[in-house]
This record gives C-alpha cells, sequence and structure tokens, in this order.
C-alpha cells in the first residue's frame, strides 16, 4: 500500500488535530491519494461537514468550504451547477448526512445532483461527544445511552436507502478503513462516475472512532468489525 502523504495535501508540516487511531484519517488519505491519482488536485472542490470531518480543512491543498451541520450536501450541488467543470466532493459523518442532512442526501439521489459525497459512519455523534447516531449499533453503549438502551433495533442503512430512492444511474458503494485498498477503489470509482457526468455517486466508510468508544486499537477492530457484519461491505449501485 502507498504510505506516502498524499501530494494535494499541504506542505507545511501540522500537527494532526485528529486522536490518535481515527479513522477519518484514513479516509481522508484515502481521498487524497485519489485526487492525486486522477490528477484532479485544481479541479476539486471539497464540502465539508461540522463534525470531526471538519479537521480535514487544515490538509488539502485543494479549494474547500466548511458548511453547517448537515448542508454540506446541497452546498456541494449548488456549487456544481454553477460550476459544471468542478469535481465536487461533500464530505459527512453519520450524524450531519442521515440525521439533520438526510433530507438533502435524499433529495440530491432523487435529483441526480453530479456530486460525491462520502459518509463517515462511526456510530456517533463524534465531535460532541459521542452520542448515539441514525448508525448506532442495536444496544451500543454511547454517551447518550449509557445503559445501551433506547437505540435502534435497525439503524439506519444509508447506502442501501439511497439505492432504493435514487433516480437514473447513481453509484453506490459502502467501504470500511479495515480495507482501505479497497474503499479508495470505491471513492475512484464514485468520482470517475461523476467525470463522466452519470449522476450522484455516494460511498459510506464503516470507520473507527476510539476515544467516544473509549476503545483500544484491538477492541476499536473488533467493534469495527462488529459493525461489518451489521453493515454489509460492496457495491450496491453502479458499473
Ligand atoms: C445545526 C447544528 N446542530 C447541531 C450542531 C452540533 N453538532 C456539531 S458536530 C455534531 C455531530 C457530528 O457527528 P457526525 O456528523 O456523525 O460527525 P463525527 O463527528 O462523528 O465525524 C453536532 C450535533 C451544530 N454544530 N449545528
Ligand atoms: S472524537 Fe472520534 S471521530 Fe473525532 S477525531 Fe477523535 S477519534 Fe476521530
Ligand atoms: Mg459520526
Amino acid at each position: 500500500m502507498n504510505t506516502a502523504m498524499p501530494k494535494c495535501f499541504k506542505k507545511e508540516s501540522k500537527p494532526s488535530k485528529f486522536c490518535p487511531g481515527c479513522g477519518h484519517s484514513i479516509v481522508l488519505k484515502m481521498l487524497g491519494q485519489v485526487i492525486d491519482d486522477l490528477n484532479i488536485q485544481k479541479k476539486s472542490f471539497f464540502s465539508i461537514d461540522i463534525g470531526c470531518s471538519l479537521l480535514a480543512w487544515d490538509f488539502f491543498d485543494v479549494d474547500t468550504i466548511q458548511t453547517h451541520h448537515g448542508r454540506t450536501v446541497p452546498v456541494a450541488w449548488g456549487f456544481k451547477r454553477a460550476n459544471n467543470k468542478a469535481v465536487v466532493i461533500a464530505y459527512t459523518g453519520d450524524g450531519g448526512g442521515y440525521a439533520i442532512g438526510l433530507q438533502n442526501l435524499i433529495y440530491a439521489s432523487l435529483r441526480q445532483e453530479n456530486i460525491t459525497v462520502i459518509a463517515v459512519n462511526n456510530t456517533v455523534y463524534a465531535m460532541t461527544g459521542g452520542q448515539a447516531a441514525p448508525t448506532t449499533m442495536p444496544h451500543e453503549i454511547t454517551d447518550s445511552t449509557p445503559n445501551g438502551d433506547f437505540t435502534l433495533e435497525r439503524p439506519f442503512f444509508g447506502p442501501e436507502t439511497l439505492s432504493l430512492v435514487a433516480e437514473g444511474t447513481p453509484y453506490i458503494a459502502r467501504g470500511s478503513i479495515s480495507n482501505p485498498l479497497i474503499l479508495k477503489n470505491y471513492i475512484k470509482k464514485a468520482i470517475l462516475h461523476q467525470q463522466e457526468g452519470k449522476g450522484f455517486s455516494f460511498v459510506e466508510a464503516l470507520s473507527i472512532c476510539p476515544t467516544n468508544w473509549k476503545t483500544d486499537a484491538k477492541k476499536s477492530f473488533e467493534f469495527l468489525k462488529e459493525m461489518e457484519k451489521t453493515y454489509k461491505l460492496g457495491e450496491l449501485k453502479g458499473d
């Protein structure tokens, strides 16, 4: 695996603001490598949600906008409509994408907005301290469900839901940071789908949040494996 820093990352060295072991860093590194591989740094436009995803703004040497919580998708599609040649990537957490921002995601897929959305599923509202999210696993203990109750028996399945509602020819996949190269391939296919003008593309990335899960490295990846039993990996729509 290519372990070098992506060329589209800023040259000056800055201390990482992500917690040690955070899965966002792996997702973003894969995205950075895709931007390098496709040589799209100059024409990319990166729209980031409020959530731990916002910590990405210090890394990419790419035109970037910080949006309100849950609003990265409509900002991204608005930019794309005005700048058709741009490669527009909206980055969100599961809270931003599947709770407050869900209607935007649904309409982006219904309207076949030609943007790429990456949603990082770490089962919690990480930035605000680890409260339950739509993706919280059944009986998972979170900051707001300390006894593992009040979680949904059937959490929210983003890619599956979008596969049902999306019009046209979307690309929809779910990867995991447990296999960064497959995740990278899905992100690359999603962005190529956009560049070919085929419409909406979406990649969910299963990820880890050791800080809020209160897990060490071993336990974090054990929980990720549990998530992968609930959230099936693979491509749901597309070539
Ligand atoms: C309109 C609005 N509502 C609530 C918040 C508080 N808030 C900030 S980040 C966040 C949750 C982030 O969770 P998620 O989207 O899953 O991203 P993560 O931090 O887990 O990567 C919330 C609720 C806010 N900033 N703005
Ligand atoms: S709180 Fe969780 S998601 Fe946020 S930076 Fe720390 S490990 Fe990553
Ligand atoms: Mg989250």
